[in-house]
């Protein structure tokens, strides 16, 4: 048994290639693999402990008491590690988080990821990546490719085999991913409930599939590996379209773009078409982030910043996986 209480930073990851489906919703394995880069500046720090003294879990978000939703996936997960671990105790958690939570800013991943690597170290269990990536995936999906920095390849397949895989480091490649603002308002439907209706429903899900395992999977690695940032950008782009368009096609509609988004999304296109080479991504939430060089990071936030309709930018580069900190939040 470990120290009883631990803390852990993890930082949240951007999709190049979208978790977008499951294949079992108990073992939270997707239904394609996908990619992505786990961001420098995005980050969730998370303090678990167990106690005897603790009748039940208690959590704190941003140091505001979590309830409903949150609550209930936060013990659910830490009932599931505790299960592998062999220990009945409560615990008290607290999460800090720097970014908009429930955006589309992919504040799950960075939160499992950092809850899983606190409980597990405060429990003493000593784990490798891949079962640190096993179990986070449990708690949320794409929180397995945070526990690894760099690009992370989440491959699919059964609980035992549905891994995180890092691709390439952080220094492999310096790709820059500024996450746009624009609105802080919590979506009307969430990922979880996004994705089972768009693949229930939507008549473009399984073209987006074979899409995926044909073209932008398959080329996005490739493209990581050999530093090409003009086909990671073009893929990336069409894949955040390719899922939209499962979305804008499911029953009931889920339109998570606003007027905002939109004009974002043009001014990139525009800004490339005249040169400033940008692409853009959109998760499942009204902000976007946008993919670009190093060298044209600063005028590329420049822009952005002298939009209207744009409230906060925030730049990044890859960065590390999920790691044991010293100092606790309680
Ligand atoms: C991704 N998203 O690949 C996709 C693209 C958002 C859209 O994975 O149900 O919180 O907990 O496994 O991981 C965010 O969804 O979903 C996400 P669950 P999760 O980043």
């Amino acid at each position: 048994m470990g120290d009883l209480k631990a803390t852990a930073i993890a930082n949240t990851n951007t999709a190049l290639v979208k978790y977008w489906g499951k294949d079992s919703s108990e073992f939270n394995t997707p239904t394609n693999n996908n990619i992505s880069m786990t961001l420098d500046s995005h980050w969730t720090k998370c303090t678990v402990e167990f106690s005897e003294e603790y009748e039940e879990d208690h959590a704190t978000l941003n140091s505001k008491p979590a309830g409903g939703k949150v609550l209930e996936r936060t013990s659910k997960h830490l009932d599931y590690i505790r299960g592998l671990a062999g220990v009945d105790l409560k615990a008290r958690g607290a999460a800090e988080i720097n970014f908009p939570v429930s955006a589309g800013l992919a504040s799950s991943a960075s939160g499992f990821a950092a809850l899983t690597v606190a409980a597990c170290s405060a429990l003493g269990m000593k784990l490798d990546d891949k079962e640190l990536s096993i179990i986070s995936r449990r708690g949320s999906g794409s929180s397995c490719r945070s526990i690894l920095g760099g690009y992370v390849e989440w491959v699919k397949g059964g609980d035992r085999d549905s891994i995180a895989i890092q691709i390439a480091d952080k220094s492999h490649f310096d790709l820059r991913d500024i996450a746009v603002v624009v609105s802080k308002k919590e979506r009307q439907v969430d990922t979880r409930g996004g994705m089972k209706i768009a693949q229930s429903t939507s008549p473009l899900y399984k073209a987006r599939l074979k899409a995926v395992e044909e073209l932008t999977l398959p080329k996005i690695r490739q493209a990581i590996l050999d530093k090409d940032f003009t086909t990671i950008g073009q893929l990336a782009e069409l894949d955040s379209n390719l899922l939209h368009a499962t979305a804008l096609t499911a029953t009931p509609i889920l339109l998570y773009w606003q007027p905002e988004t939109l004009e974002v999304m043009h001014q990139v296109r525009d800004w490339r078409l005249n040169g400033l080479e940008a692409y853009y991504t959109a998760d499942t939430g009204a902000n976007v982030h946008v993919l670009c060089r190093p060298k044209d990071q600063p005028e590329i936030l420049k822009r952005l910043k002298e939009m209207n309709v744009v409230q906060n930018v925030i730049a990044s580069k890859p960065g590390d996986g999920a790691k044991v900190i010293k100092e606790h939040l309680f």
